[in-house]
């Protein structure tokens, strides 16, 4: 696989007050990554409207998302080099916070649309525009890609229900529980994930022939990294995530994958949590 690296510095679509950390958090991977393989998608520098959508900050978002999408069909294209060769590249996004990954997904699953939608993420992001407490678009990808987002934001194609599976999930706002209960999409807990193959079994059972790999690094325990915004207690090791990603790559295809939420404190405080990281990194392109 070939892989190359999207670097998408977002951070319009966060809830923090802290968001703009994001932008620290994306040029610290970045500066951890093959120059040559990789693509930095230039941010509006405003915060944006919310245009009556709902969504806060929603003019920027939709701005990051059309650039992103222009990138992401670069690189698919095969324009510019890649970690092992020129041609059939698979992009890795980095965020960013998760909003970042509505283009992401929607690209990949426009040329595979059979692809399974893995969501490692300590939240669901199965909220509505309406449903939302923070008004915040990191918390509504999931949903905007399954069709209920806000106008403006149309997947092409909608992922079905039982195409996607969330890992590691274990803090949902009530209509997002809701919703999940009503729909029985998968959800399987940090346990769950202490053996890989519940998951490979998981994603099997959706009939997908690819998979697309969502990290936002909250899925991890906050013992392992320090730089997220939203910590939840009792997550996942980063070896038991990186278990996880390799056990599915050595089952299915990769359509795509984003790293997101990377907000350290500092710039000089990213260090600590890179190596980890950086794990992931090599667990998604190795
Ligand atoms: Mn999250």
């Amino acid at each position: 696989m070939a892989a190359r690296f999207v670097v998408v510095p977002a951070w319009q679509g966060s809830g923090s007050s802290r968001a703009m950390r994001l932008i620290d958090g994306a040029e610290a991977i970045r500066g951890d990554l093959p120059a040559a393989a990789t693509t930095v998608v230039e941010i509006p520098a405003g915060a944006g409207e919310s245009l009556e959508t709902g969504v806060h900050r929603f003019s920027s978002i939709a701005v990051i998302v059309e650039a992103t999408d222009a990138a992401l069909r670069e690189v698919s294209a095969g324009i510019g080099g890649s970690v092992d060769g020129p041609s059939g590249n698979v992009p890795i996004v980095i965020g960013g916070d998760c909003g970042v990954e509505f283009a992401a997904v929607r690209h990949a699953l426009a040329s595979a649309p059979q692809t399974a939608l893995v969501w490692f993420d300590a939240h669901g992001d199965l909220n509505t525009p309406e449903s939302s407490p923070s008004g915040a678009f990191h918390g509504m990808v999931v949903r905007t890609l399954l069709g209920d987002g806000p106008p403006g934001l149309a997947p092409a194609p909608v992922i079905d229900p039982s195409r996607v599976v969330f890992a590691g999930t274990r803090a949902l706002d009530d209509a997002e529980a809701e919703y999940l209960e009503a729909g029985g999409l998968a959800v399987l807990s940090p346990a769950e994930l202490a053996d890989p193959q519940g998951l490979v079994d998981a994603v099997r059972a959706t009939g997908a022939t690819s998979v697309y790999l969502h990290v936002d690094l909250d899925v991890l325990d906050p013992s392992e990294i320090d730089g997220v915004a939203f910590p939840e207690p009792f997550g996942v090791t980063t070896a038991q995530l990186t278990a996880a990603i390799r056990a599915l790559r050595e089952q299915f295809p990769l359509a795509g994958a984003g790293i997101t939420e990377f907000a350290p404190s500092a710039p000089e405080a990213s260090v600590d949590d890179l190596p980890a990281i950086l794990r992931i990194v090599s667990a998604l392109v190795r």
